[in-house]
């Protein structure tokens, strides 16, 4: 197997759906899931490129594992749910920090999933994906389950972006802009799926090719390299 070119990671409380999301793009489907133990992989062909994509555990007690799944990383995927405001402050409080061993020009997506959920307002109509039956918790029943309502804006999560920038110490000038890293998404039903991944995905690519020419001087070219001055002889100075 070929070694991969680049890697995402995906962070994120327990329940959020980054499972979800990755079995969403990749198998094309919506399996029941259980909670992750450790982190997974997929490898995904993008172009020329071999980019593995890492599914981590959001429980607390594998948190640990979170910066050694970062290390190296061309792209993170941040998730939150847009039903529990809980999921994007802990997005800052104790996933932003395991970035810290990623790629020094790595990418940063912020990903609100189950907008199937999102009860909608008398008379606002529906939207593609949103009409989808589904509940948060079980159900079962005669009368269907109250859904719940929004806890996070889009604008939420763009404040939150610009928050990852000033914990980089980044220049908005020199990323991405908030607008295209902010993402809302159903794993469910697939809305803005394969727009995040292939948005990430292209965006991945000139930070692989940076890293891959950052990794060639470590090639030492011995016939040109200078002679250190010998100023004594012997072994020991
Ligand atoms: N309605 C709805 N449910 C979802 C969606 N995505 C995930 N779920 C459900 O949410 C629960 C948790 O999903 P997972 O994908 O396992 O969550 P996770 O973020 O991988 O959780 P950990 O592995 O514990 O970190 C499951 O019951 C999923 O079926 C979605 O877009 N809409
Ligand atoms: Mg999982």
């Amino acid at each position: 197997m070929r070694k991969p070119d680049g890697k995402i990671v995906l962070l994120g409380d327990m329940n959020v759906g980054k499972t979800s999301l990755l079995q969403r793009y990749m198998e094309r489907r919506f399996p029941d899931t259980v909670s992750t133990v450790g982190g997974a992989f997929y490898l995904k062909q993008w172009r020329s490129f071999n980019i593995s994509i890492w599914d981590t555990a959001g429980r607390e007690q594998f948190h640990g594992l979170g910066s050694m799944y970062c290390r190296g990383a061309a792209a993170v995927i941040l998730t939150y749910d847009v039903n529990h405001a809980q999921s994007l402050l802990e997005l800052e409080d104790r996933f932003l920090g395991l970035t810290d061993t990623a790629s020094a020009d790595c990418l940063f997506a912020v990903v609100g999933n189950k907008v199937d959920l999102i009860e909608e307002a008398p008379g606002e109509g529906g939207q593609g994906g949103g009409r989808d039956p589904g509940q948060a918790g079980g159900g079962g029943g005669g009368s269907p389950a109250p859904r719940p309502s929004r806890q996070v804006q889009l604008e939420d999560a763009v404040a939150f972006y610009k928050k990852i920038l000033k914990y980089k110490m980044l220049d908005e000038k020199d990323v991405p802009a908030a607008e295209q890293m902010c993402f809302e998404t159903s794993a469910k039903t697939g809305k803005n799926v394969d727009l995040l991944f292939e948005t990430v995905f292209d965006m991945v690519v000139p930070v692989i090719l940076r890293q891959r020419a950052q990794a060639l001087p470590q090639t030492v070219d011995i016939a040109s390299a200078p002679l250190p001055a010998q100023t004594r002889s012997g072994c020991c100075s």
